[in-house]
């Protein structure tokens, strides 16, 4: 089932609204949900740095007869680090260099030849620090009342800018580097050893489907990390199995733009965005750009 979601506080819509100038941005629609919700203050997680890992990933089959044009990815992250160990960085966190893969198929993931890719500069939050009354008093208490040794958040991909249109069925990867792993291994220690892709581990996915529930692609550089120890490569970004039930915890948004004056009606313009993403404020503004593209 579809469902929108909103990717601003709504002080943020408030705010735009009192200005009167600034253009409304639009909600997407959801077409790929595996991040639990609701989520826990820290999630089951890969870790890149401790387990050789330079991507991970996942084959997903977007919901039936929903927009396709590229909106935001969300991804469910955890980290590990504590702020005490890099106290020159800032208290807000460390920022880290992350990519967001999309390839067409099983073959082009293996040559690492992705139909887009986008890199952005995200702030790692440290995670919080140790509570002496939890257990071995190094996990952190939650308001929950239970001790976590990671701490789980998100961060998004804005893939607006690359007018892309999703295919209905393709394989993502998250991919960054670390002390010795990645692409391109940093080569020195850092808090990214600690910085994990958040999993879920409560199948099915909420939205859309999970091609292989029991498989994840992933780019091992140990043979011994794979399932198969190896035997269908190692340090490509492939297909593993075994995984069941956790699967990474990733949303993909997209939005759709209106082609004929005829789909703007029946309300479907609320669902609907100009080419620069600025939603329409009603039927006629939307019949409106069709017609004269503005
Ligand atoms: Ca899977």
């Amino acid at each position: 089932m579809k469902k929108s979601v909103s990717m601003f506080p709504s002080f943020m819509f408030a705010g735009v609204l009192l200005l009167g100038a600034a253009p409304v941005l639009a909600q997407g629609t959801v077409v790929y949900d595996s991040i639990p919700s609701p989520t826990a203050p820290n999630v089951p997680s890969q870790g890149f740095q401790c387990c050789a890992t330079a991507e991970i990933g996942d084959e997903v089959r977007l919901e039936a007869d929903t927009p396709r044009r590229t909106g935001f990815t969300t991804v469910l992250m955890s980290s590990w680090s504590l702020h005490s160990n890099y106290t020159d960085m800032p208290p807000a966190g460390y920022t880290h260099p992350i990519t967001l893969n999309i390839y067409l198929d099983a073959a082009s993931a293996l040559a690492n030849t992705p139909a887009r890719a986008v890199t952005q500069n995200f702030v790692i939050p440290w995670r919080p620090v140790a509570d002496p009354t939890c257990p071995g008093g190094t996990a952190w208490r939650a308001a929950d009342a239970n001790c976590y040794n990671g701490f789980a958040f998100t961060i998004a991909f804005d893939l607006r800018s690359l007018n892309y249109d999703l295919p209905e069925q393709f394989i993502y990867g998250i991919a960054y580097n670390t002390t010795t792993w990645g692409y391109a291994p940093i080569g020195a220690p850092g808090p990214y050893e600690s910085l994990n892709v958040g999993l879920n581990r409560t199948p099915p996915v909420a939205v859309g489907t999970d091609v292989y529930p029991d498989g994840v692609y992933v780019n091992y550089q140990h043979a011994a990390f794979y399932a198969d120890g190896g035997a269908g490569g190692v340090g490509t970004f492939r297909l593993d199995t075994g995984w069941a039930p956790f699967t990474p915890a990733v949303q993909f948004t997209t939005f759709a733009l209106p082609t004929t004056t005829a789909s703007c009606k029946n309300g479907a313009w609320q669902n609907l965005v100009r080419s620069d993403f600025t939603s329409f404020k009603n039927q006629g503004a939307c019949v409106s750009y069709v017609q004269t593209g503005k």
